[in-house]
């Protein structure tokens, strides 16, 4: 297996942490997002779409989506489960990711590729070769999805120390992930939210996190 990786975007940390947490090892091909690496015909040879992470198995079979790739390895390693453990806890961890990920990842997409001059005709990730140009109007309502995000993790975080319940979670990881890159934006975890604050530091701790 290997996975084709971009150190500091966002998504593909993602799928680093969560292999991290799973205690196995699997090499990396880098791709240089910024330096439009993954939009040059080598790259869009193995992802049309132009996007990063994409785990490639021994076998060459290829795909990419973050929980596609991790969906793959929790049935090849189980253990810990990152996934949920029943299939209530399934179905809560996969409602609770698409939040983290719609309001937190991709509204912080929205903010960043909308007002940064290198994205001007990139405003979409990937894109097979086709430009989109922003649309500065968007930056104000991804800000305005963001403060909803920030709003609801601290009310998942009310009665317990994850953000799906007693257990760490792709859910963690993805609401991680998403804090820390809206931070390119400025945009930081409010003030008087204590729990996320606490909860921030503890998952920003556990090894995983630098991966
Ligand atoms: N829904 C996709 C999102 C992947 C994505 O947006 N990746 C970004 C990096 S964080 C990317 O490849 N961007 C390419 C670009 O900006 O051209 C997933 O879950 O894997």
């Amino acid at each position: 297996m290997k996975l084709y990786d971009c150190a500091v975007a966002p998504n593909p940390r993602r799928a680093r942490m969560f292999i991290a947490e799973k205690g196995i090892e699997i090499p990396k091909v880098e791709v240089d997002i910024l330096g439009g690496e993954n939009l040059k015909p080598e790259y869009l040879a193995i992802n049309p779409r132009g996007l990063l992470p994409l785990l490639e198995l021994d076998d060459g079979t290829r795909f990419d989506e973050v929980m596609a790739i991790c969906r793959y390895l929790e049935e090849l390693y189980p253990s810990p489960c990152l996934l949920g453990r029943t299939p209530v806890e399934r179905a809560q961890v996969e409602s609770l990711q698409r939040k983290m990920e719609f309001d937190g990842m991709i509204a912080g997409s929205e903010v960043f590729r909308n007002q940064h001059p290198q994205f001007a005709n990139r405003s979409i990730p990937g894109g097979g070769g086709v430009e989109i140009e922003a649309i500065p109007a968007l930056v104000q309502r991804g800000t305005q999805t963001l403060s909803r995000f920030f709003d609801a993790l601290e009310a998942y975080l009310e009665n317990s120390e994850f953000i799906a319940g007693d257990a760490f979670t792709m859910v963690d990881i993805t609401a991680v992930c998403a804090v820390d890159f809206v931070g390119w934006v400025k945009i930081s975890i409010p003030e008087g939210n204590a729990r996320t604050k606490a909860w921030y530091e503890a998952v920003s701790a556990r090894p995983s996190a630098k991966a």
